[in-house]
């Protein structure tokens, strides 16, 4: 081969690599794979009432829901587009691993090891949260401090298992573990008397004592033992779909710092507000730099809303559960909710 043929053939390979990473961000297939199969596929509980739940009908509801119907809102204009998988907590993370879902949302701990070991990331925490204990009123415990001896029910495969086993040795009480593989395993063992605490983080309680034969008679302790920041996780390798995972979550928190809602998202794009502008994409291509549209955010707070109608929908005042907003309230209301600019 003569030189000049090598360096044309070089040239060309230079090109094509060059392209590859100017043209589409570093593996950015999710979105793309996504589009084509024209369903979000993602991974919620096998069933947490309040978060993620199935009717009987076969209708999925619950704030982790609506993390996956906002994504499919953004990327189809339709939040119907998600095919739900139920996971356990022992199957979540190889189900992102393998590709079988495109996004874990189900009430999972954004911990060092899941990101290190794991090879996850966390997109942003959607939920603080803590581990409590729920126990019988009849029990006149007031403090998990008085739970030295207890038996404790506990599903296995979560920060929970790990968290109840430091917490007692730290305060040198000892207790009798019932492990569960499965939510429901737990609740029954709890109900039927086989443990007498059930622990888990404490949204998950309030969901929980609704399902009780007597809801009213177990109390949740005023105890939090743990830091439980719960999101959405995907997969390291994709920075795109990173990115409009975390931004729809942070949409949902901009919108409700700027009042806008599904009910005024109309009145929204007539706004003189620069930063309710930049957010509906009357100014700035944000969207379209995301591999989405202008509207991307207009069509997330228009099929499911602003975060604070999810909450209360879901988990929050208009909900069985009625969960006091708390540190999930946003930053100028006293809580620890904080969205980046859309700028
Ligand atoms: N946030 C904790 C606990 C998450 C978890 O799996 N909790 C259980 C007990 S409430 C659950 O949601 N189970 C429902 C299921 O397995 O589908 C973690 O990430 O490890």
């Amino acid at each position: 081969m003569n030189s000049f043929r090598r360096l044309m053939i070089l040239f060309g390979v230079l090109v094509a690599f060059v392209a590859l990473f100017v043209v589409a961000p570093a593996n950015a297939q999710t979105l793309k794979a996504v589009k084509e199969r024209g369903v979000l596929n993602c991974g919620v509980s096998e069933g947490l009432y309040g978060f993620s739940a199935r009717d009987n009908a076969g209708n999925w509801s619950g704030f982790d829901v609506e993390l996956c119907r906002a994504v499919a809102a953004t990327v189809f204009n339709d939040a119907s587009k998600v095919n739900y998988v139920p996971l356990d907590a022992s199957r979540r993370f190889e189900a992102l691993q393998s590709g079988a879902i495109d996004v874990l949302s189900r009430n999972t701990t954004w911990t060092i090891s899941r990101e290190v070991e794991l090879g996850l990331i966390f997109t942003a925490t959607n939920y603080f949260d803590g581990q409590g204990f729920l126990v019988r009123r009849s029990m006149n415990k007031e403090t998990a401090l008085d739970l030295d001896g207890a038996k404790v029910c506990v599903q296995t495969g979560t920060t929970t298992e790990l968290n109840l086993a430091d917490y007692f040795r730290t305060n040198k009480m000892l207790y009798v573990l019932v492990a569960a593989t499965t939510l429901e395993s737990a609740i029954k063992g709890y109900d039927s008397g086989q443990c007498n605490v059930l622990t888990a983080d404490i949204s998950a309680l309030f969901g929980i004592r609704l399902l009780l034969s007597k809801p009213d008679d177990h109390i949740i302790l005023p105890d939090v033992i743990s830091k439980e920041p719960l999101g959405p996780a995907v997969r390291q390798d994709d920075v795109q779909w990173f990115n409009i995972v975390k931004w729809v979550h942070f949409a949902m928190v901009n919108a409700e710092e700027l009042g806008v809602t599904s009910k005024s998202i109309d009145e929204a794009l007539k706004s003189d507000n620069p930063d309710v502008k930049r957010l509906v994409g009357v100014e700035g291509n944000y969207g379209e730099r995301m591999g989405l549209t202008r509207d991307w955010a207009v069509r997330i707070i228009r099929h499911v809303g602003n975060y604070g109608e999810v909450y209360e929908r879901t988990v929050g005042i208009d909900s069985p559960l009625t969960i006091p907003r708390g540190i999930n309230q946003l930053w100028n209301k006293g809580g620890i909710l904080y969205a980046p600019p859309i700028r």
